[in-house]
């Protein structure tokens, strides 16, 4: 816990509801390391935990940082998932292309990003000082921030330039999620002009909590799922179906089309709180679209051979 004295560890008090990091406490007058009540929070990341559930990330956040490198971490399909996430919770967002001394491309990394998320997309390196100023300015003091992305892509050493000084563990790059990650605990940094600075340890983009955020990252997908003939439709061989149209005249991108059946399989097979029947329906709805997705791959595998 941060305090204007200094960090130290508090208790919770058992009334309190539960804090994350960013959440604003007061103490108990006569207990100072006694946490009594956890004030209302402007905003709150939620992602999917791995057992299918929410899980609040971070609270009060002004502005998430999204970061990716630009080696081979950089992934558009993984910018769409966290783009769902951070509108999905209404945080604006900046992506911060790390490590942007390890490219060739960046002009080409950029745009990608912009593709996916607009203009808001800073590249970066700690290694030559570049870009660091534009994320010194963008975050503003008495706003918090906080560094999403992946194990090894650079945040703590981000935080350190920021810092000024060598106060987030920084470490190793690793090849998938189940290896060991340098920052282990969430940390909450003041920086030297008055922002706040949220460290978490890489986190995977995971998908979207609902069918209706789907559409955040896809809008392309939802208008023309709207212009289906039918509600149900699988966009296999139903009449009047938009999907299976657009992508004959090469006007869906079939990427994109097949990123947005992976999240919306996923969804369907998430344990989900609440409605069983909805889960169910949703599943079946999934299966067939899924069924119609691989049915297109096919499609287009022949039409690329022939
Ligand atoms: N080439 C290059 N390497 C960098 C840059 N920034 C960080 N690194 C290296 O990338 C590795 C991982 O950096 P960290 O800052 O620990 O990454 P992290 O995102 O905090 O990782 P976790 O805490 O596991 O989530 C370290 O070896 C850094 O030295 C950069 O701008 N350029
Ligand atoms: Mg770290
Ligand atoms: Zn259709």
């Amino acid at each position: 816990m941060a305090t204007p004295v200094g960090d130290f560890a508090a208790l919770a008090a058992p009334w309190l509801e539960p804090v994350v990091v960013g959440d604003r406490v007061d103490l108990e007058p006569n207990d100072p390391l006694l946490m009594v009540r956890r004030h209302a929070r402007t905003s709150a990341l939620v992602r999917r935990d791995p057992a299918g559930g929410p899980q609040t990330v971070a609270a009060n956040v002004d502005r998430a940082l999204v970061c990716m490198s630009c080696d081979g971490d950089f992934n558009v399909r993984r910018l769409e998932r966290w783009l769902i996430i951070v509108r999905e919770v209404q945080i604006d967002a900046t992506v911060l292309l790390t490590k942007s001394d390890r490219t060739d491309a960046l002009s080409a990394r950029v745009a990608e990003a912009a593709a996916v998320f607009g203009p808001d997309v800073l590249a970066v390196s700690v290694a030559t000082g570049h870009g660091v100023d534009a994320v010194r300015e963008l975050c503003v003091p008495e706003r918090t921030f906080v560094m999403l992305g992946s194990s090894g892509v650079g945040k703590s050493t981000l935080a350190n330039a920021l810092l000024g000084v060598e106060v987030a563990p920084t470490g190793g790059v690793r090849e998938d999620d189940r290896g060991r990650h340098t920052t282990t605990g969430r940390h909450l940094y003041a920086l030297p002009n008055g922002a706040f600075l949220i460290d978490n340890p890489g986190i995977r983009a995971v998908g979207p909590l609902s069918d209706a955020d789907l559409g955040i990252a896809y809008p392309e997908i939802d208008a023309l799922v709207e212009a289906c003939r039918y509600r149900d439709c699988a966009h296999e061989t139903e009449p009047g179906c938009a999907i299976v149209a657009a992508l004959r005249d090469g006007e869906l991108d079939p990427q994109r089309y097949d990123a947005w059946c992976r999240l919306g399989r996923e969804l369907a097979y998430e344990a989900r709180r609440g409605d069983r029947r909805a889960e169910a329906e949703a599943r079946q709805r999934w299966k067939r679209v899924h069924k119609a997705q691989r049915a297109h791959g096919r499609q287009r595998d022949r039409e690329r051979d022939s």
